[in-house]
């Protein structure tokens, strides 16, 4: 009897577990890198309200900022600071469309975000 409720305990704890394995598999946040001189990827695809994380490599050089610059219709233009290597800056893209970032010092680093409904 002891038992089967042991049991019975278990399987439920297991369960919780993988329910919340999946749930944060599911987080919303997609981390994209900043280099010497490059965003990687160069264009991605999320969902609207997906929270975008860009990490600034180790042992960059030289520096860089994330700036939006074309974007949907409504939305606010962001720019993060100038930074070489340990730093990182998000932003929540809630706006379906197509976002254009770039840095300010290299204008040959840009990165297309396409936000899907
Ligand atoms: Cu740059």
């Amino acid at each position: 009897m002891r038992r089967a409720l042991l049991l019975a305990v278990s399987v439920c704890v297991l369960a919780l577990a993988i329910a919340g394995a999946s749930a944060a598999s599911k987080s919303k946040t997609r981390t994209v890198k900043v280099s010497d001189d490059y965003y990687a990827p160069v264009k991605f695809t999320v969902k609207a309200g997906t929270k975008i994380r860009w990490v600034w490599l180790d042992g960059n050089y030289d520096t860089h900022d994330v700036r939006l610059g074309k974007r949907p219709k409504g939305v606010k233009k962001f720019k993060s600071q100038l930074a070489a290597s340990d730093f990182t800056f998000s932003r929540k893209l809630t706006v379906p469309g197509t976002y254009h970032i770039y840095c300010s010092i290299h204008r040959t680093m840009r990165e297309t975000i396409v936000v899907k409904r």
